[in-house]
């Protein structure tokens, strides 16, 4: 008899009880309990089955680390079949999360109930495929086709007063789904209720699917995955019958299944959860987060202050006056306002936010009793010492004193105060009540309980975090500064920043670098650029100075108005600014260099080998722990499209010795920038990967 699925007997019902924590995924084992459990009901003559799931949830899916192998019998398609087509009354009660398969084994019952609290979905989407298990031929001809597009092609999860609107559940009640489940099926017997096998109804009225294929391939911006359900979906409208239309449904979903984009995200899901998963963590008890101080109320300080309040944290939020202080509550309250349009937050708990749970002071006492401070003070080594030397005065023992600084060396701002194991970055992105990922910056003396408040902050902050070691720019802005160097560097040398803004949208990514410095505003990359040179660069760095002329005239863009880009009043979108080819030339001009014609591929080949090698040499040298760190990095903070899985993902799926092929011959034109990194050269000469390096790990 099978461990996962408990068969039962009460009267004349057989109860299937799903036992395979943590989400009742639908592993093989599942299924061969299932088939077993409807074939024992029928050969004992019970009238009904009741299918539900013990634990957190009914069944959340197939199990997604089947994917890639072997497929084995029974498939999830066949079971749903078999179900469906059981002479018994199948009924299933759902809680929890029935996702993907789960809902594909649902709608294969004849009646569904769930409580209220339970969502239903299919996301294969978002692990790029599709459903296939029969969901993109029994929804819509449950819910219609419009509906069933909107769930399939956007993979979003639905509560279920909405999934009863829409027909997929027949009935919503709160209790237990073993009991609703069986007092349901019980009520059906009563009733008499006929089977109603979803595969029996007709197919649904079709819409323009070429249409709706156009429309979700230009939103999913190069993903394949929901366009190709339209056409899934389009086969339950048009194939001679639902057996035709399951073959089509197969089909496609086979085809994406090989894909590189299912590689993709599929290694995007599990590294998300990976990365918060390190083995100096095992047992280590972070401490007590009841109430935290925040130092500085700009942009910065306001978010971070927003997001702890969001996440229920009391903040003491300290600026040096009054007026400041008072200006730092009014962004909270701006970023709060924002959460209560976007239904994130109820207009009460924003005022209980802003009456009981936000402190705002000028003096360091205020911050005696917290458990935990950041700060985020100006960029000034002297003044971030000054900030810590206070703290290190007035904070209570076990506080932890963390730093939101973007490059600064944690190491010293650590030496300078008696507590240094109290220290680490915590470096958020801007906005940081919105942007999901944190740096946990670990410096040479932080202890490791120390590390763990800062990913139990990350998490109670809804936040992914990644533990990064102490370089300028840690994971992601030190890979950031050299794909960006890479891009300057082909605009020196003939490519345009618009064709390289157009060449990397096509690839996938939501805006191009210069798009991008426009939105962060050009003054920081100037402000990088001119303390770098004052540091002393080395005299082989190709150096620009297009972008300075820009600034120095005051274009820092959208924030001015004009940057590579001119934007319109309130438009986010720009156009090119004319002003800035005449830069570039002149530019070039002045270093000799005679442009050259780029393709669309060179030009995304060169600036994902340039992203990949820096992060090879962050991986190599320590800085993020595995390469999958590196991947939900950019992934989480840099846009990085989501279905190549992260630079490194991209780099497995590219092949390595590709990757390395290209930076040795670029390397005769810059032996200083084409530098290969060591770790590069050594899984290539030993033929592993970088997924190898993160099963190690
Ligand atoms: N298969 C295997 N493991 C899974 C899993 C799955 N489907 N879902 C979750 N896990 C693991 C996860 O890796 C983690 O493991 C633990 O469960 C808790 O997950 C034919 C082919 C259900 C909303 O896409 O969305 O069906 O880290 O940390 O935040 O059409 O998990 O503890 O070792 O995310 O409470 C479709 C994916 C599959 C659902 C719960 N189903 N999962 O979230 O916990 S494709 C999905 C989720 C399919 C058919 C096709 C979430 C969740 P570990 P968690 P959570």
């Amino acid at each position: 008899m099978s461990q996962v699925i408990r068969y039962e007997r009460i009267d004349d019902i057989a109860v299937l009880a799903a036992q395979n924590p943590p989400v009742n995924a639908l592993g093989v084992d599942v299924r061969r309990g299932l088939l077993a459990g409807i074939e024992r009901a029928e050969a004992e003559g019970a009238r009904a089955v009741l299918i539900y799931g013990e634990g957190r949830t009914f069944f959340a899916g197939a199990d997604i680390r089947e994917f890639g192998k072997p497929p084995q019998d029974p498939w999830l398609p066949a079971l749903c079949d078999r179900i469906e087509a059981s002479p018994l009354l199948v009924v299933s009660a759902l809680h929890g999360t029935a996702l993907g398969g789960g809902l594909e084994v649902a709608l294969s019952c004849h009646y569904r109930i769930a409580v209220p609290s339970a969502k239903i979905g299919l996301p294969e989407v978002n692990l790029g495929i599709i459903p296939g298990a029969g969901g993109t031929q029994r929804l819509p001809r449950v819910t219609g086709v419009e509906a069933a597009l909107d769930m399939i092609t956007t993979g979003r999860h639905v509560r279920a007063p909405e999934a009863l609107s829409m027909g997929v559940l027949d009935c919503v009640k709160e209790g237990d789904p073993r009991e609703i489940g069986l007092a349901y099926a019980r009520e059906l017997l009563d009733n008499n209720a006929p089977r109603r096998a979803v595969c029996d109804m007709p197919a649904p009225a079709p819409i323009d699917f070429d249409a709706a294929y156009d429309a979700v391939l230009k939103k999913g911006r190069g993903q394949l995955s929901p366009a190709v359900a339209v056409r899934a979906v389009q086969a339950a409208c048009e194939a001679d019958d639902f057996a035709a239309g399951q073959a089509r449904e197969r089909e496609l979903f086979m085809e994406l299944m090989t894909s590189d984009q299912r590689k993709g995200l599929i290694h995007a899901f599990f590294a998300e959860r990976a990365v918060s998963k390190l083995p100096e963590l095992q047992g280590v008890e972070p401490r007590p987060l009841h109430q935290i101080g925040v130092i500085g109320g700009g942009t910065m300080g306001a978010g971070i202050a927003t997001a702890a309040l969001l996440a229920g944290l009391d903040v003491v939020l300290l600026e040096m006056s009054p007026e400041a202080a008072h200006a730092a509550r009014d962004r909270i309250a701006a970023n709060l306002s924002g959460a209560v349009k976007r239904g994130k937050l109820s207009s009460d708990a924003h005022d209980d936010i802003l009456q009981n749970r936000l402190t705002l002071a000028t003096d360091y006492d205020a911050l005696s009793h917290v458990d935990l401070v950041i700060e985020a003070v100006f960029e000034d080594m002297a003044v971030k010492k000054q900030v810590f030397a206070r703290l290190d005065a007035v904070c209570k023992d076990g506080a932890v004193l963390a730093t939101n600084t973007s490059y600064l060396d944690i190491n010293e701002i650590a030496g300078s105060i008696s507590r240094s194991s109290d220290v680490v970055g915590l470096h958020f992105f801007s906005p940081a009540h919105v942007m999901k990922l944190l740096e946990v910056v670990v410096a040479d003396q932080t202890a490791p309980e120390v590390v763990a408040t800062g990913f139990a902050l990350g998490k109670r902050l809804g936040k992914v975090s990644v533990r990064a070691g102490v370089c300028d720019g840690f994971i992601g802005n030190r890979i950031l500064s050299t794909y960006r160097a890479c891009a300057d560097h082909m605009v020196l040398d003939g490519a345009s920043p618009y064709q390289i803004d157009k060449a990397l949208t096509d690839f996938g990514f939501a805006m191009g670098p210069f798009a991008v410095s426009d939105l962060a505003g050009l003054d920081i990359g100037w402000a990088t650029r001119k303390r770098k040179r004052a540091a002393g660069q080395d005299p082989r760095v190709r150096d620009s100075s297009y972008a300075d002329k820009l600034c120095e005239a005051g274009h820092f863009g959208q924030k001015t108005g004009k940057g590579y880009y001119l934007y319109e009043k309130g438009q986010r979108a720009g156009l090119p600014n004319p002003e800035v080819m005449p830069l570039i030339e002149a530019d070039r001009a002045a270093q000799g260099l005679a442009p050259r014609v780029f393709t669309d591929e060179e030009i995304v080949r060169r600036y994902m080998t340039a992203m990949v090698n820096e992060a090879a040499k962050v991986v190599g040298e320590g800085i993020a722990r595995r390469p999958l760190d590196v991947d939900v990095t950019l992934l989480y903070g840099y846009g990085f499209p989501r279905y190549w899985g992260g630079p490194l993902k991209w780099a497995d799926l590219n092949g390595l010795a590709d990757v390395l092929t290209d930076i040795r011959n670029w390397s005769e034109d810059d032996a200083y920038f084409w530098q290969p990194a060591p770790l590069l050269e050594q899984l290539v000469a030993e033929g592993r990967s970088f997924d190898d390096l993160n099963k190690e790990n």
